[in-house]
């Protein structure tokens, strides 16, 4: 299919901090969340603990050790010609505690320091406010975003990193994957259940709270910069009915709903009506205050910002359903006309353009898909080489599908960030060998490794892709 993509499209890549960084105990930085979660796997469910044990959490401590080395990775992006790059702010590094009243100066010259280094390679920073880590200190001191209080506190840090990088960041999201709260509460709100606790009433409590948040954060960018893009952040676990029995249909519409709460409360600013029946029927009390209602509406978002790597099944019948097949946070049902990747994750790149049609339809809104990719297993040949052609066939016809979203259905789509541009952490598993860059980092599971990076042979293909604007695929 010949066409381009509109000009301007921001084609570039996605990391978040506490995946690549490291850093840890550098430039006043306090514990996170995502330090204390030990590198299990999601499936397994991760552990954390409340005393930092040194050693134990390799590697997300030292990660890829992006904190020292950023101006040589931003360079190896601006060889492909990136034109954004997504990362988050570690929120423990601007307030290390996160209740505090005056921010870590340290911190803010950090990440100054990256966004100085993206702007001189023409290259538009696109922050994720919140990406899977918290102060720890919320979490020990209040519960985490069980807690209002937390409201304020992410409004602090909102107003003090919108007013310090407004003439350098325009692309904001507010939460990542906020939807996982329902799924890992620990990673996504830092929430620990205690015994007792209704789990159902004290997370979509904690969303609720994420909700105001986000809508407050969202006025408030606008107010600093009316320039602003701020977007929500939704993970989309596209989910088929496994038959045209209407019962299989109804159960997948049902299990996408429970995604789109999350997105309909942030773009359309008011609860479904089906969350709101299903808060009766299960007895589940949302408190609010007044006001609420009011601050939702008024903090609605300007872009639908959204993961995809793979989509799930849905069946009425219990052999056939279930949670046979993986997924980035959330399990569902085996689709045998899709292949897996090596974590079981069923490819699917057609399942991109339906679910690109499905959300433009929902809302109207302009999209960014802000990951996306293959996660495997790299080998490094003698000569240094790595010949990483499945990652280029998944992301060709990602981008095929992708493309005739645009140009044959007409979706507004703003631009495409896949996942894990250089390799970094997994969130999932804790692991390095699970790999989605076109930059591959000498490092293993084990820690060893000189860090140094490679480019696999993705990056040129992906070099090409950018230059032609989508058309050299
Ligand atoms: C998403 C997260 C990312 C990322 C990605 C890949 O859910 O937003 O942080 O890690 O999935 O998942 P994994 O690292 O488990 O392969």
């Amino acid at each position: 299919m010949t066409g381009k993509f509109p000009e301007g499209f921001l084609w570039g890549g996605a990391v978040a901090a506490n995946q690549i960084e490291g850093g840890f105990g550098f430039g006043g930085k306090g514990i996170s969340t995502a330090d204390v979660a030990t590198a299990g796997a999601v499936d397994k469910k991760r552990e954390y603990t409340d005393g930092i044990v040194e050693g134990i959490y390799y590697p997300s401590h030292e990660a890829i050790d992006f904190y020292h080395r950023y101006k040589e990775d931003i360079k190896l992006l601006s060889e492909m010609g990136f034109k954004c790059f997504r990362t988050s702010i570690a929120w423990s590094r601007i307030f290390p505690k996160g209740d505090e009243a005056v921010p870590n100066e340290e911190g803010l010259q950090f990440y100054d320091a990256v966004f100085d280094e993206c702007l001189k390679y023409n290259i538009e920073p696109v922050v994720t406010i919140s990406h899977y880590e918290m102060p720890y200190h919320l979490v020990t001191q209040y519960g985490a975003w069980r807690n209002r209080k937390l409201i304020a506190f992410y409004i602090n840090f909102c107003k003090v990193i919108f007013e310090r990088y407004q003439n350098k960041v325009k692309y904001w999201m507010t939460f990542n994957e906020i939807n996982v709260i329902a799924y890992q509460s620990f990673i996504a709100a830092g929430i620990k259940l205690e015994t007792g606790e209704r789990k159902e009433e004290v997370i979509y409590q904690a969303a609720h709270h994420q909700f105001i948040a986000s809508a407050k954060a969202v006025a408030l960018g606008h107010e600093i910069n009316p320039d602003f893009k701020i977007g929500c952040m939704l993970l989309y676990p596209l989910t088929y009915p496994m038959t045209c029995n209407p019962e299989d249909v109804l159960l997948a519409n049902e299990a996408m709903n429970k995604n789109y709460y999350f997105s309909d409360v942030q773009v359309r600013g008011a609860y479904p009506n089906f969350m709101k029946k299903y808060f009766e029927r299960n007895n589940i009390n949302i408190t609010m205050e007044a006001g609420d209602a009011e601050i939702l509406k008024q903090g609605t978002v300007d872009y639908v910002g959204f993961s995809y790597y793979m989509s799930l099944v849905a069946s009425s019948d219990k052999e056939k359903g279930g949670d046979a097949a993986g997924g980035n946070m959330v399990r569902g049902g085996a689709n045998p006309y899709l292949e897996t990747s090596e974590w079981g994750w069923q490819i699917d790149s057609v399942g991109l353009r339906i679910a690109l049609n499905n959300l433009y339809d929902r809302y109207q809104i302009p999209l960014f898909i802000v990951e996306n990719g293959l996660g495997a297993i790299d080998k490094v040949e003698e000569d240094g080489s790595i010949q990483d052609d499945y990652r280029i066939e998944y992301l060709r016809h990602h981008i095929m599908e992708m493309k005739k979203a645009v140009i044959i259905d007409g979706v507004e789509l703003m631009g495409y960030t896949p996942w894990g541009c250089i390799d970094l952490i997994s969130a999932g598993t804790g692991e390095m060998k699970k790999r989605y860059g076109f930059v591959y980092v000498d490092k293993d599971n084990a820690g060893n490794g000189s860090l140094k990076r490679y480019k696999k042979k993705s990056f040129h293909w992906y070099q090409k892709v950018i230059a032609s604007n989508g058309e050299d695929l």
